[in-house]
């Protein structure tokens, strides 16, 4: 092979490698489902780097609220969502500031 077209051969494979890093670095995603009151799964366990979506299919808003204040999504609307990429691991209690009842557990490992 000459010399010049084995080089641009290395630069098209490295250009592959390189979008291919880039397309997987969308981080994983979980869902809750906010739904008669409740959010299912209560229980949700991600990585740190992971995204946790809740999407509300009541129709009237709830919260996603800490218990430690850590994280807040304020009012999710009906059919609206909320995303949130855990940073730091530990367990979070959450509950909806409408519904006190209304409990989730978060363990990010
Ligand atoms: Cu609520």
């Amino acid at each position: 092979m000459p010399r010049k077209l084995g080089r641009s051969l290395v630069w098209v494979l490295a250009a592959a490698a390189v979008h291919a890093v880039a397309a997987d670095q969308t981080p994983p995603t979980h869902q809750v489902v906010i739904e008669a009151v409740q959010y299912a799964p209560q229980l949700i366990t991600a990585k740190v780097g992971e995204v946790i979506v809740w999407v509300n299919h009541d129709p009237f808003p709830h919260t996603v609220t800490a218990t430690g204040k850590q994280f807040d999504s304020h009012d999710i609307a009906p059919g609206g969502s909320w995303k949130f990429q855990a940073t730091k691991a530990g367990l979070f209690e959450y509950s909806c500031t409408y519904h006190p009842a209304m409990k989730g557990m978060l363990r990010i490992e």
